[in-house]
């Protein structure tokens, strides 16, 4: 082995970065990380949007690897704000001493698999290579932003914006007309603070969403003693929930129930707020009766909060609760009582064109000084498709993915020796509490480095075989529910051309347990060498 060669090439340094190469230094490997960003946080860098606030709660929302951390940081709120987490993942690179390896301003371009030596060839932009034994992806799963191809953007003389790519300096929307396009979780929440700036808002909604109050509020310090005095305690009832949090998740069947009993468990989960709204009923997400009283709840709440019924109406969801993410918002419906807030229905009047001074649908143009685009990502793939990465044969992954990602649980595919993807398609990923599930691929990922050092191994790639059988078992996990029956981004239905198939797997509990049981069984479903 050449000295230039490192143990592994770690891409991209947000919360999945950051613990990946805590974990590599801590059993002794030599680890570099490329991050495209001028300074660390991954999504939480780049997301700087009015209101961008994470919808899990803070203090589950965090590392769990050392347990002096999770102890002496305070969190403010009971959904840490953007600044508060991009200052947590500033404290944890100083504290672990992360910076020395890591080299910002630097996208990774390629990455190459020599088969006779068993070492990637890594290029960044600037032409500098390196040679590693292991290549962790740990680009996140919503961070190659989608900007839809609107005839005329190109002319469009005021300002525009992605929410997923904000500026770094404050941007003033004070005595501006502004646009936003897109009513998901990231437009939800900056639209009722631009709102509150802005002298006329268009919002320009293609699909209503359902929304529910995240109840946000200050962490009172005696509520978050009571966390820390038992910690380990919600880090197991989380991983024993669906999603991976405390979901306060129940058996019960909404069809079980009488009707004063379901809405009692609703209006308690709405005063609650935030994304436990999903565990009231245990078939929510599996049976579309039970969904159906879900979604007239929140109708109705809609009609209760909108002054304007004809606008109310407009924002009324027609699907399924959960089956495009549930958004959790402050004040977002009564954001529409508003004079200087106009709700512009582009699924009735499509929008047409963006001309040199606005926005023009079908029956109107719409002066603005600013365009907002919260049209979200190519999520799960677009930043692994969109470096050049070539496996066994000089394979490219974006042409073996060409119909769809095929993982081996997501963490691992077929042709690609000693190369990992945190959080991948294939893995519970976004339908879970992120921070724990990155560190549980961390965790393997670093076990299984380390296993292979104490054989003398130098080659681990999953096995076509199993590789198959794991996209067949998370496709059949997905259409046992009402997932695919939306057009989300989990099935990449928001980008024009991405093939449709169902990317994250539901079930955070049995996939842990899967992982483990390949360890225990010497790495089942892998070939090692
Ligand atoms: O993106 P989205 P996002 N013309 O894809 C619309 C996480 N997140 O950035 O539904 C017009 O959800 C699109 O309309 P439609 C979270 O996982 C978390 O908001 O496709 N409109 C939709 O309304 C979330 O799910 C937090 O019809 C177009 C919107 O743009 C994920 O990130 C906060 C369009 C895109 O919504 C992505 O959220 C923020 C077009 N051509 C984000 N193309 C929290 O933790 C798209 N749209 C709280």
């Amino acid at each position: 082995m050449s000295d230039r060669t490192l143990d592994a090439v770690i891409v991209g340094a947000g919360f999945a970065g950051l613990c990946m190469l805590h974990r590599l230094r801590g059993l002794g490997f030599t680890a570099r990380v490329f991050e495209a960003g001028s300074g660390v946080g991954g999504t939480w860098f780049w997301n700087r949007y009015p209101g961008a606030r994470c919808d899990v709660e803070s203090l589950e929302y965090s590392y769990q690897f050392d347990d002096a951390l999770q102890q002496e940081w305070e969190w403010t709120e009971r959904y840490a704000s953007q600044p508060e987490i991009l200052r947590y993942l500033n404290h944890v690179a100083d504290r672990y001493d992360l910076r020395r390896d890591i080299t910002l301003r630097t996208r990774v371009a390629s990455a190459i698999f020599d088969e006779t030596s068993d070492r990637w060839q890594v290029r960044t932009d600037d032409g500098a290579e390196v040679e590693a034994r292991f290549v962790v992806m740990a680009t996140g799963c919503l961070s190659s932003t989608n900007t839809p191809s609107i005839p005329g953007r190109e002319t469009f003389t005021g300002a525009m914006l992605h929410t997923g790519n904000w500026p770094h300096e404050p941007v003033a929307f004070a005595g501006k007309r502004v646009a936003v396009i897109g009513t998901g979780s990231s437009g939800i929440q900056a639209i009722p603070l631009i709102a509150a700036q802005a002298s006329h808002l268009y919002v320009f909604q293609r699909t209503a969403n359902f929304s529910v109050p995240a109840q946000n509020r200050p962490l009172a310090a005696a509520e978050q003693l009571a966390v820390k005095r038992d910690y380990a305690a919600l880090r197991t009832r989380g991983g024993q929930m669906p999603f991976g949090f405390d979901t306060r998740s129940t058996e019960v069947s909404a069809l079980q129930v009488s009707d004063a009993e379901r809405r009692a468990e609703y209006e308690a989960r709405w005063a609650e707020g935030g994304l436990p709204f999903l565990g009231s009923f245990a078939d929510m997400i599996l049976d579309a009766r039970a969904n159906a009283t879900a979604a007239d709840f929140i109708r109705e709440k809609i009609r209760g909060l909108v002054r304007d019924p004809a606008t109310a109406e407009k924002l009324m969801p027609r699907g399924v609760v959960g089956c495009k993410r549930l958004c959790s918002d402050t004040d977002y419906f009564e954001t529409f009582n508003r004079a200087n807030v106009t709700l512009v229905d582009i699924a009735e009047t499509p929008i047409q064109a963006i001309t040199a001074t606005g926005v023009r649908t079908a029956s109107a143009e719409y002066a603005v000084d600013c365009i907002v685009f919260a049209t979200g990502f190519d999520a799960m793939t677009g930043a692994l498709t969109r470096v050049d990465i070539r496996g066994k044969g000089g394979r490219a992954l974006r042409d073996k993915w060409a119909e769809g990602p095929r993982t081996y649980l997501g963490l691992s595919s077929a042709g690609f020796p000693n190369f990992f993807i945190i959080t991948g398609p294939g893995s519970p990923s976004v339908l879970s509490n992120m921070v724990p599930s990155i560190e549980q691929h961390a965790n393997w990922i670093a076990a299984c480095l380390d296993w292979m050092r104490a054989r003398g191994l130098s080659r681990i790639e999953a096995a076509p075989d199993a590789e198959d059988a794991w996209v067949a078992h998370v496709n059949e996990v997905a259409d046992a529910t009402l997932y695919p029956s939306c057009n989300s981004w989990y099935l990449g239905a928001n980008i024009p051309g991405k093939p449709r198939v169902f990317m994250p797997y539901l079930g955070f509990p049995a996939y842990v347990q899967k992982c483990d049981e390949v360890v225990a069984g010497g790495y089942e479903g892998f070939v090692v060498g």
